[in-house]
C-alpha cells in the first residue's frame, strides 16, 4: 500500500511538547508576529532565539511515544511518505527512517544572510557567526508564517499517488498543509482523520478516528 501521512503538534503532545492551539498551547503565550515570522526576527532576533532556544530544550527532554513508534512499525510493512509540520525529531526518534520536515526543524540552523544551512546547537544567537560566510545572521531553520514550505513538490506528489491519506493530531488551519486532505481525496485515496476532536478540517475525511493519538494510532496501525 502507498500511504501518506501528515502529522500535526497533536502527535507529540503526550510526550509532554505544548500544541500551538489549544488554550494553553503556545500561541496563547506568545504573538504569531513576534515569534513565528521573519519580520519578528528582523525586529526582536534574541526574543525569537530566545523561544526556539526553549522549544529546542523541551524536545530534548522529550520522548517519543507508542504513536511515534506505531508510525516507524508501519513503514516496516507498507511504502509511507511520512510528512510532518512537527519540528520536533520524535518521528526519528521514534524509529521512522524518512521523515518530510515540512515546516523545518528545531535542529537546524540557517543563515539569513546566505542560506547555508548547519546542524543547530542547543542555544543560538543572532550573533553567530555562519560558517559558511561569517556573517551574524543565524537563525532557527524553521519555516515562518509568510514563508514557503519546505520539500513541496515531493509532497503533493506522494499525496496524490497515496491510496490511503491519514492526518494525525493536526488542527487543519495551517496551509498548505490543511490542503493536503483534500488534495488526497480527489486524486481517489481512502482519507482518514485521527484527533482527539473533530476540526475544521474533517469534512475532507471519509472516516474519523476520535481519541488520543498513543491510543488510537497503534489500533490503526496494528
Ligand atoms: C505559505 C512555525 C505560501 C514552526 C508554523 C489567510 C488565509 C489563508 C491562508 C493564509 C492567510 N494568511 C496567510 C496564510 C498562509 C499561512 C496560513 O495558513 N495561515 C493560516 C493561519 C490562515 N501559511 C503560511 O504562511 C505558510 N506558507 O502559505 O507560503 C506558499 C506556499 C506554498 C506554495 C506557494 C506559496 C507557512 C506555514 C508555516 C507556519 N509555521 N510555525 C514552529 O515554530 O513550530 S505553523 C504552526 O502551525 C506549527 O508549526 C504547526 O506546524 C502548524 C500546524 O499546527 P498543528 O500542528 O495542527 O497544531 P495545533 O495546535 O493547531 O493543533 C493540534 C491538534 O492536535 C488539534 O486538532 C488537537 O485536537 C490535536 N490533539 C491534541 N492532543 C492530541 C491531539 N490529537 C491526538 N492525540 C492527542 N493527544
Amino acid at each position: 500500500m502507498r500511504i501518506a501521512i501528515l502529522t500535526g503538534a497533536g502527535i507529540s503532545a503526550e510526550s509532554g511538547i505544548r500544541t500551538f492551539r489549544a488554550t494553553d498551547g503556545l500561541w496563547e503565550e506568545h504573538r504569531i508576529e513576534d515569534v513565528a515570522t521573519p519580520q519578528g526576527f528582523r525586529r526582536d532576533p534574541a526574543l525569537v532565539h530566545r523561544f526556539y532556544n526553549q522549544r529546542r530544550a523541551d524536545a530534548a527532554r522529550a520522548q517519543p511515544n507508542a504513536a511515534h513508534r506505531a508510525l516507524a512499525r508501519l513503514a516496516r510493512h507498507h511504502q509511507v511518505t511520512l510528512i510532518t509540520q512537527n519540528v520536533d525529531d520524535l518521528h526519528e526518534r521514534g524509529g521512522s527512517p524518512h521523515v518530510i520536515h515540512m515546516h523545518g526543524r528545531l535542529l537546524g540552523a540557517l543563515c539569513a544572510a546566505c542560506g547555508h544551512r548547519w546542524p543547530a546547537t542547543l542555544v543560538m544567537r543572532a550573533a553567530d557567526p555562519c560558517p559558511g560566510c561569517g556573517q551574524p545572521a543565524t537563525r532557527p531553520d524553521i519555516v515562518w508564517f509568510g514563508e514557503i514550505p519546505y520539500h513541496m513538490e515531493d509532497i503533493w506528489q506522494a499525496v496524490e499517488d497515496a491510496e490511503i491519506f491519514a492526518a494525525i493530531g493536526t488542527s487543519g488551519q495551517v496551509y498548505p498543509a490543511a490542503g493536503l486532505a483534500q488534495h488526497a481525496h480527489r486524486s481517489g485515496a481512502q482519507t482518514v482523520e485521527l484527533n482527539l476532536t473533530q476540526t475544521t478540517a474533517s469534512r475532507d475525511f471519509t472516516q474519523h478516528l476520535v481519541g488520543p493519538a498513543t491510543r488510537t494510532v497503534p489500533d490503526w496501525v496494528d
